[in-house]
């Protein structure tokens, strides 16, 4: 089928995602970078929101594929691989694609010359039991996406995927890391031919950003880890400034975690503390933010959610188009968004509540609506977020 809507190239930039993978290729990373018609069409008044209609999923995902600044729906089905567009009017299924195992994780930017969809798979229920993880790369230029890299291991799990220009040269890269056994995690960064290196491993380094922490113009690592270097022990945050890796305790281990630029603040590290393995019992979802300070790492708490034991996931999405960045946090029960009134006080609002599933994903239709996604075994579901544009307000 056509992949028309990969051949665009635009200019996209790390606050332009609703459900994250684009990345900065630019040396400052620190500039503000807006997607001019992804703001229009935020701060439009809003129209009749498009009814929705989407095929099964067990995994969902929001890309801007085509990069026109809305998010195109992405559902992973068994082996399948589906997209959709919400335009408008009416929702249309783009393409439908198989492969080895089930899809984990995507990201979509520019590699190269070309925009490119990098497709992580894994292992997965049923006949994906015993899948192998793979990388594969998909342009306008073939008519399916090529393996760049397969490897059948113990776990075969992505652990972070991303598009990065990792040592600012301009070019950007494939940002991979994997489970290399049962609990460790190793890099495996690669260019568009699949070559790289496999990196040192880390004990449960389970999530993974890359962002220039210091200021200092080039891009650092940060990793969070739900447990420690032994069992029983808590995780915590270990940060690369370029000269080895430094650890910040938290209180317990750490899920969700991103950059972002709120207003009233330096750009900072975002992540959810406060998991332990024993889930509702002890385990809190919280947010916390992480500034980079001249005494080094300053702590402040965001905020929580009382009646869910983590968040999983945190995006930052500038969900008002006033070009600052909001937290959008994924819980175990809910969607809530944390956002500044003023510079000072967070608020907070749930924007959806579903049943536990493996994911659910977040992003801006081409109606100009933004929507929580939610897998399931019928139909994809579609849950509207009660947010107005900046402009409306
Ligand atoms: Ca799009
Ligand atoms: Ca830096
Ligand atoms: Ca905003």
């Amino acid at each position: 089928m056509a992949l028309r809507h990969l051949c665009v190239w635009v200019y996209c930039g790390l606050m332009v995602a609703g459900c994250q993978s684009e990345t900065v290729s630019a040396p400052d990373v620190h500039a503000r970078q807006v997607h001019p018609e992804r703001q229009a069409l935020i701060r439009t008044p809003a129209v009749q929101a498009t009814a929705v209609n989407l095929p099964p999923s067990d995994r969902v995902f929001c890309l801007d594929l085509d990069g026109d600044g809305s998010d195109e729906v992405l559902g992973a089905h068994g082996s399948d691989l589906w997209a959709a567009r919400i335009d408008r009017k009416a929702v249309k299924l783009l393409w439908k694609q198989s492969g080895k195992g089930v899809v984990h994780r995507l990201a979509i930017g520019q590699i190269g010359t070309e925009r490119t969809l990098v497709i992580a798979r894994g292992i997965g229920r049923g006949p994906n039991l015993k899948a192998p993880l793979s990388l594969s790369v998909w342009t306008a230029r073939s008519k399916e996406p090529k393996i760049l890299w397969s490897n059948a291991g113990v776990r075969n799990e992505p652990a972070h995927l991303s598009i990065q220009d990792l040592n600012g040269d301009g070019q950007s890269q494939v940002a991979f890391a994997h489970y290399v056994d049962k609990y460790h995690v190793a890099t495996r960064h690669m260019n568009a031919n699949g070559i790289g290196q496999l990196g040192e491993k880390m004990r449960m380094a389970s999530g993974r950003i890359y962002a220039d922490i210091n200021a200092d113009g080039r891009v650092d690592e940060v990793i969070s880890r739900v447990y420690g270097d032994a069992k029983g022990l808590p995780g915590d945050l270990k940060i690369n400034l370029g000269q080895g890796w430094v650890t910040v305790s938290t209180d317990n281990g750490v899920r969700g975690l991103v950059f972002a630029h709120v207003k009233g603040a330096k750009p900072a590290v975002f992540f959810a503390d406060g998991w332990r393995s024993n889930y509702g019992k002890e385990a809190k979802a919280q947010v916390k933010t992480l500034e980079w300070t001249p005494m080094g790492p300053k702590l402040t708490k965001v905020g929580d959610s009382p009646g869910e034991f983590t968040f999983f996931e945190l995006w930052a999405v500038d969900i008002d188009g006033d070009g600052f960045d909001e937290l959008v946090a994924r819980g175990n029960r809910h969607i809530t968004l944390f956002s500044k009134a003023d510079t000072t006080v967070w608020s907070q609002t749930k924007l959806a509540t579903f049943e536990p599933v493996i994911n659910v994903a977040f992003g801006l239709g081409g109606d100009g609506h933004w929507r929580t996604f939610v897998p399931g075994k019928t139909k994809t579901n579609a849950i509207l977020a009660q947010v107005k544009p900046k402009a409306a307000q």
